[in-house]
C-alpha cells in the first residue's frame, strides 16, 4: 500500500551510556576510594550489559518467553502423575544471560568492594526490562545468598546452595525462591500454618509440611522459608513464633519430589513468571538464623528484594520513557516534531526529574547495602537507621510512582502506546509487570505500618538519621536538572513522613470498623 508510514523510533541504543541520571547516580554514590581502574572496570562491564539487553536475541527471548507462559504437565502418557513446570525457552536463556553477566554474583564477588552492590544493582537495572521477569527469581536468590552468607554458611548444604546461587557459569546457576506467603495471611505472616518438625535421624534437618499460596521462583533448587516448629505430637514450640528454614526443593537428581505444584496463577502481567501454590510435604530444610525469629532472619532477604523492586519499577519506568524519548525524534504533528513541542517536553521532562529523584532513593538503598556487606564496621550510627528504613521507604514511593510514570509514557506514544506488537515497544507489558511491584515484598500500607512501629520506638534517632540524610544527600549544587531531582527526592521524605505521621495518629473511616463489629 501507499501513503505516509511512520518512521521507525531508535530503539537499540545502548542502555547504559544512553542513560545519564543512572551514570550520575552511580558517580553520585561512588565511593572515594574506587580506583579508576576498578570504576572503567565496571563501566566496561555496565556497557556490555546495556548493549545485550537491546539486541535482537534478548528481544527474541522476551518475545518468546511472553508468547509461551509456563504450565504443568500433571501425567504421563500413561497416567503416571509427573507434576512438572515447563518454561519456555526464552526464560531459560535469559536465566543463563542473568549469569553470564552476573547480575547477582556481582555483589558476591566484591570486585568493587562497597561499589559492589551498586554495580549488581546497575545491572538489576539494565537487565530488568528485557528479562522477561527474570530479575524475579534473582531479587530472591541474591536475598537468600545474603542470608546464607550473613549466617556464616553453617552446613555443606548451605555452602553448597550458596556456590550455586552466586556463580556465573550457567550449567551450574541455581535460583532461590522465597515462601512467606500462605493462605491466611501474606501481610500478617503469623498466621501461617506451614510447620518444621525436627527429623529422627540426629540430623539438624527439619521435615517442612505445609502449603505456599504464592511462589514465584517455582522452578528454584532451594527455597527460603517461613515455618512453625513443632515436636512430634505438633506441639508448637517458641511460643508459636515462626522460624526460618532453607528448603532443598530439588533434590541431588533435580527432582521434587517433595513439592507438589498444585496449580499455577493465573496473572494481570508478568506472564512468564511461574507463579504457582505448592504443597510441601515433608520437604527437607535447615534451620536460618535463631529458632523463634523467623520474621527478624528473613528480613535480610526482604531488604534485599525491596531494593530490587523499587530499582526494578524504576527500571520500567525509564525504558518506557527512553521509548517515549526516542519516538518524540521521529513523530510530527501540526508541523513539528513531537520533541519541539513545549507541552510535550514538559511532560517529558517531568517524568526524567521524577525518575532522577527516585533514582537517588532507589540507588541509596544499594549503596548502603554495600557499605553494610564490605565495611560493617564503618557503618555510622544513622546509616544503620536508614539501612532499616530506606529499602521500605523507596519501595512504597518508587512503585507506585512508577505505575503512574509508565502510563504517562504510554500516553506520549498516542494510539501507538497502547499496542503491543512490537516487543521493543510494549509499553503495555512494563506497565503491568510495573504493577505488581506495589503488591508483592509487602504492600505500601503495610510497608508504612512497619515503619511508623519502628519510627515510634525510636523518634529521636530515626529523625535525626533523616536530618542527617537530608544534609548529607539533599543539598542542592551542581545543574538544574541535578536540583530539580534533589527537591523531588525531599518531597518524597518529606510527603510519606508526613503521611506515616497523619496515619499514626488517626483512625480513618470509623464507620467502616464500626460495621466489622
Ligand atoms: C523485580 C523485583 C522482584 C522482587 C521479587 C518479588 C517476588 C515476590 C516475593 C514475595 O512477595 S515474598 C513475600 C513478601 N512478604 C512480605 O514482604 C510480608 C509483608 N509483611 C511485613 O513486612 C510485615 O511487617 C511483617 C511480616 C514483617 C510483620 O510480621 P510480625 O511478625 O508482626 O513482625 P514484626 O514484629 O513487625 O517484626 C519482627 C522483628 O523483625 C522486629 O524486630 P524486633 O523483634 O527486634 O523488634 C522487626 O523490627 C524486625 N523486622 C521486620 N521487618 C524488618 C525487620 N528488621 C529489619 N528489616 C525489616 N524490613
Ligand atoms: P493481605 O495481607 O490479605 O492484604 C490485603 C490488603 O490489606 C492489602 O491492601 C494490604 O495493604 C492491607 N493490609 C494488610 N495489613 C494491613 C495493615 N496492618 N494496615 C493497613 N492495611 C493493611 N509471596 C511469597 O511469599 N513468595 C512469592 O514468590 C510470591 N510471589 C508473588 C507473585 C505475585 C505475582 C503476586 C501478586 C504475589 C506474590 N506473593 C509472593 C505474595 C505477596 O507477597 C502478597 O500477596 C503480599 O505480601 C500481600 O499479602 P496478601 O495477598 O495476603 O494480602
Amino acid at each position: 500500500s501507499s501513503g505516509f508510514f511512520q518512521a521507525n523510533p531508535v530503539l537499540d541504543k545502548n542502555q547504559y551510556e544512553s542513560d545519564k541520571g543512572l551514570q550520575r547516580t552511580l558517580r553520585f554514590f561512588r565511593p572515594h576510594s574506587l580506583s579508576r581502574t576498578l570504576e572503567s572496570r565496571a563501566v566496561k562491564e555496565l556497557t556490555e550489559l546495556g548493549a545485550e539487553v537491546v539486541t535482537p536475541q534478548t528481544y527474541e527471548w522476551v518475545d518468546e518467553a511472553e508468547r509461551n507462559p509456563p504450565f504443568i504437565v500433571e501425567q504421563d502418557t500413561f497416567g503416571h502423575p509427573i507434576n512438572k513446570l515447563v518454561t519456555s525457552e526464552g526464560w531459560r536463556r535469559l536465566k543463563d544471560v542473568a549469569a553470564v553477566q552476573g547480575v547477582v554474583s556481582t555483589a558476591f564477588e566484591r570486585r568493587y568492594a562497597e561499589y559492589s552492590r551498586l554495580v549488581s544493582f546497575a545491572k538489576v537495572y539494565l537487565f530488568g526490562p528485557s528479562s522477561a521477569m527474570v530479575s524475579c527469581p534473582l531479587a530472591m536468590t541474591d536475598g537468600c545468598a545474603k542470608l546464607l552468607e550473613a549466617n556464616g554458611l553453617t552446613t555443606p548444604g548451605m555452602r553448597r546452595a550458596f556456590d550455586h546461587l552466586t556463580t556465573r557459569t550457567p550449567s551450574r546457576a541455581w535460583t532461590s525462591g522465597q515462601w512467606m506467603t500462605e493462605r491466611p495471611g501474606g501481610s500478617d505472616v503469623s498466621r501461617s500454618e506451614t510447620t518444621a518438625v525436627k527429623t529422627r535421624a540426629g540430623h539438624d534437618y527439619y521435615c517442612l509440611d505445609g502449603f505456599k499460596w504464592f511462589s514465584s521462583a517455582t522452578d528454584s533448587q532451594v527455597s527460603v522459608m517461613l515455618a512453625h516448629r513443632v515436636d512430634r505430637k505438633g506441639n508448637h514450640l517458641d511460643g508459636g513464633k515462626l522460624s526460618c528454614f532453607l528448603g532443598y526443593v530439588q533434590d541431588e537428581d533435580g527432582k521434587t519430589s517433595s513439592v507438589r505444584l498444585h496449580r499455577l496463577k493465573k496473572k494481570f502481567g508478568t506472564t512468564p513468571l511461574p507463579t504457582a501454590e505448592v504443597q510441601l510435604t515433608a520437604l527437607k530444610g535447615e534451620l536460618l538464623g535463631k529458632p523463634g525469629q523467623g520474621v527478624k532472619t528473613i528480613a535480610t532477604v526482604l531488604n534485599v528484594t525491596r531494593v530490587y523492586s523499587s530499582v526494578s519499577s524504576l527500571a520500567f519506568w525509564r525504558r518506557a520513557l527512553y521509548i517515549a524519548k526516542e519516538y518524540s525524534l521521529v513523530r510530527s504533528v501540526f508541523g513539528k516534531k513531537l520533541y519541539q513541542l513545549p507541552a510535550h517536553v514538559r511532560v517529558l521532562a517531568s517524568q526524567e526529574i521524577q525518575i532522577r529523584g527516585h533514582s537517588f532513593l532507589s540507588f541509596y538503598g544499594a549503596a548502603l547495602l554495600g557499605r553494610e556487606e564490605v565495611v560493617p564496621k564503618d557503618l555510622t550510627e544513622q546509616e544503620k537507621v536508614l539501612l532499616r528504613i530506606i529499602p521500605g521507604l523507596s519501595k512504597i514511593s518508587t512503585c507506585k510512582r512508577a505505575v503512574r510514570g509508565v502510563s504517562e509514557c504510554m500516553e506520549a506514544l498516542g494510539g501507538v502506546g497502547y499496542l503491543e506488537h512490537d516487543v521493543r515497544m510494549n509499553i503495555g507489558k512494563l506497565l503491568r509487570d510495573c504493577q505488581v511491584n506495589a503488591i508483592w515484598e509487602g504492600t505500601t500500607n503495610v510497608l508504612c505500618d512497619d515503619a511508623i512501629r519502628y519510627i515510634s520506638k525510636d523518634w529521636k534517632s530515626v529523625k535525626k538519621a533523616l536530618i542527617w540524610f537530608a544534609d548529607n544527600h539533599l543539598e542542592d549544587d551542581e545543574t538544574e536538572f541535578h536540583v530539580s531531582a534533589r527537591s523531588e527526592l525531599r518531597v518524597i521524605v518529606k510527603d510519606r513522613l508526613e503521611k506515616w505521621i497523619a496515619k499514626f495518629e488517626s483512625t480513618p473511616f470509623p464507620e467502616l470498623q464500626r460495621d466489622a463489629r
